[in-house]
């Protein structure tokens, strides 16, 4: 079972729209926990500034807020996935963001013989979601692009709610708080499951 004392051991999936801070609390479970945060738009971003043939192949997606392809993605976390520190447990962050990659994720893990143990919903009002990312000022940060990211979360990556949902792996919380407020609400849902 996964819990606080054995989180090296949790796989699980961090889920919110655009800026509803899942990387932030990702990052803070991930270090006290020990359970790698693997965030693909980190590493999309990454790829982009190292100017890697992925990296060249994805820059105007990431620029105009749409989704890089399913296939793509299934290659960069398939990849990912395989890494040492990921054999025991992961926190996914930004994967999977469609119907089609919960597909790949569940493939990956069913070839590893795993499953998986929980997806964490980060909830927050749409216009403080603009409020956070036009402060944030990343280069897919201007208005427009936020816009183009939300209608692109309605439509392709909320139905992995009701998908999450129906298969009793999914636990909501509220991001309308503090960075810490969150973090202690995913804190005690990760040790009742302990
Ligand atoms: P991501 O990097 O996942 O971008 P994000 O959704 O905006 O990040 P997040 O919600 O984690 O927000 P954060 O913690 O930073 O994706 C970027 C792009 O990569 C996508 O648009 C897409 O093109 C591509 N991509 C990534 N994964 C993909 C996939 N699987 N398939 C296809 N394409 C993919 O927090 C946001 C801001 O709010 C921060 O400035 C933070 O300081 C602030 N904040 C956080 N919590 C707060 C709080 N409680 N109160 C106030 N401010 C808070």
């Amino acid at each position: 079972m996964a819990g606080v004392d054995s989180m090296n051991r949790l796989r699980a999936v961090m889920l919110g729209p655009p800026g509803s801070g899942k990387g932030t609390q990702a990052a803070l479970i991930s270090a006290r926990g020990g359970v790698p945060a693997i965030s693909t738009g980190d590493m999309l971003r990454q790829a982009v500034a190292e100017g890697s043939s992925l990296g060249v192949r994805v820059k105007e997606i990431l620029d105009a807020g749409r989704l890089v392809d399913d296939e793509k993605m299934a290659d960069v976390i398939e990849r990912r996935l395989a890494a040492k520190d990921a054999e025991t447990g992961f926190l996914l962050d930004g994967y999977p963001r469609t119907i089609g990659q919960a597909g790949t994720l569940d493939r990956i893990l069913e070839q590893r013989s795993q499953e998986l143990d929980l997806v964490i919903l980060v909830e927050v009002p749409e216009d403080e979601l603009i409020r956070r990312a036009l402060a944030r000022q990343r280069t897919d940060d201007t208005e427009d692009v936020i816009r183009k990211r939300l209608s692109v979360y309605r439509e392709q990556t909320a139905p992995l709610v009701d998908h999450y949902r129906s298969r009793g792996l999914l636990k909501a919380v509220d991001g309308d708080q503090s960075i810490d407020e969150v973090q202690a609400d995913i804190q005690d849902l990760l040790s009742v499951r302990a």
